[in-house]
């Protein structure tokens, strides 16, 4: 059976294409969705995309990926900045995990500038766009088949 990569997404990423398109460009989630999965499937991975703008239900896909996922990518939009409880969901996990966002966050107002999430995460895409997303499946993949 293929390997899982599982890509998550928080609050408002269901609006990608529409919202605010000079920050988070115009593509939309399932068109990034579909860049991924050509890279995954290139390198024999399968990918599950689950977007949610509920804290509880991001943590339960968390919980859920400690059994049945090789590697997650995360772009936890607002929740990076609030909270604790996806960070310790994050920390509980044994498989690498990449942190996406899509802006520089640092650029931004002084409330984007921390991720509770940074700190226990292998590595941050940040300021790239939605090519983020891509970069982060290749380290992933690096650090998954390395
Ligand atoms: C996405 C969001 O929804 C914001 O709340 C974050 C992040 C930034 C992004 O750049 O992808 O502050």
């Amino acid at each position: 059976m293929a390997k899982t990569i599982l890509i998550i997404n928080g609050p408002n990423l269901n609006l990608l294409g529409e919202r605010e398109p000079e920050v988070y460009g115009h593509k939309t989630l399932l068109d990034i969705e579909s860049e991924c999965r050509v890279i995954t499937e290139k390198y024999s991975f399968k990918l599950i995309a689950k977007q949610s703008n509920h804290e509880g239900e991001l943590i339960d896909a968390i919980q859920e990926a400690r059994k049945s996922a090789a590697g997650i990518v995360i772009n936890p939009g607002a929740y990076s900045h609030t909270s604790v409880a996806l960070r310790d969901a994050i920390a509980s996990v044994d498989v690498p995990v990449v942190e996406v966002h899509i802006s520089n966050i640092h650029a931004r107002e002084e409330f984007r500038h921390y991720s509770f999430i940074s700190a226990v995460v292998d590595g941050v895409i940040c300021g790239c766009g939605t090519d983020g997303y891509q970069y982060a499946i290749q380290r992933l993949i690096s650090l998954l088949v390395h």
